[in-house]
């Protein structure tokens, strides 16, 4: 007998019940930080970081929480304001390869949504595939390619619960296109629309970067940033009816030729992160300030 063993919707009402008997603050605003992007002993004065009125809660210590396990990722919800407008954010998200089923990494939405979040921007350190991308660049994720999907996996397998979503949810418009103009304009107002892109991303399982050959195939089918992390967190947004703005801080260079010897390694991801710090705090406050208005 094929069985997925998921949380029901009452224990994900718990895990948000514990945290809104805990804040006073309603956020309609979630983010999930990517790696290098958040506040740690190895990025100190990230994003979650420059919150104010903060309170953060272990993941160990909420309900039904897994724990976060990579380098570089906290493991914490952050809530706090951002220029005065509420905020819950994530310190650490959770990935297939820490042993996680795809609906475990990403029932922090669910919760997100059971706490009053309407609008989710997800942010992730990414391969680039587009030879055009340098690193340290930003990419608005304009799409993406469910490669693990396309194996039989997704996030939403198994029994569907009607109180998130419908049970064949929609995800050609996964990406919210006023958002992705909005981004656009923020990086016009900003003055660094030369480094900030609109394109694919890709989320393999991992933990192991791509071969050569798996990059290049990648490349043909038109990704332009890979990853391990976001597609399934996007497809949970999108079937609970959250609005969703996502990006990619590219933070290597694919290596797509075989002559090439150098090799992708996470002390890289991390320490562009790091070096983008105030860059991506100002790009994600200037979204924030915009979503508020609308
Ligand atoms: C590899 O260096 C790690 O960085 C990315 C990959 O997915 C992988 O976990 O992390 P985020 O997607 O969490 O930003």
């Amino acid at each position: 007998k094929f069985t997925v063993e998921l949380y029901t919707f009452e224990a994900l009402q718990e895990s948000a019940q514990y945290l809104l008997d805990r804040v006073k603050m309603r956020p309609k605003i979630g983010i999930i930080c990517g790696s290098g992007m958040e506040q740690n002993e190895l990025c100190p004065g990230s994003l979650a970081d420059s919150l104010e009125n903060k309170q953060c809660f272990p993941y160990e210590e909420i309900p039904h929480f897994p724990v976060s396990t990579v380098i570089g990722h906290q493991g914490q919800m952050v809530f706090g304001y951002l220029q005065g407008v509420p905020i819950m954010c994530m310190q650490g998200r959770f990935h297939y390869y820490e042993g996680y089923p795809l609906w475990k990494c990403a029932m922090p939405v669910r919760v997100m949504k059971l706490i009053g979040v309407t609008h989710l921007i997800a942010t992730n350190a990414a391969g680039g595939l587009n030879p055009t991308y340098k690193v340290g660049d930003i990419m608005m994720v304009k799409d993406h390619v469910n490669m693990m999907g396309f194996a039989g996996n997704n996030p939403l397998q198994g029994p569907n619960d009607d109180r998130f979503g419908p049970r064949f949810p929609p995800m050609n418009k996964a990406y919210n296109a006023s958002l992705l103009e909005i981004g656009q304009q923020v990086a016009d107002e900003m003055g660094i629309s030369d480094i900030v892109h609109k394109g694919v991303y890709t989320c393999l399982g991992g933990p192991n970067f791509e071969t050569v050959a798996e990059l290049k195939m990648l490349r043909m089918i038109g990704v332009d940033a890979v990853g391990m992390s976001t597609v399934h967190e996007v497809i949970t947004a999108r079937h609970c009816d959250l609005t969703v703005f996502a990006f990619s801080l590219i933070t290597n260079q694919c290596i797509t030729e075989y002559e090439n010897h150098e090799e992708a390694n996470h002390e890289e991801v991390m320490d562009v992160g790091k070096s983008r710090q105030s860059l991506l705090q100002e790009y994600v406050l200037r979204m924030v300030m915009r979503l508020r208005d609308m």
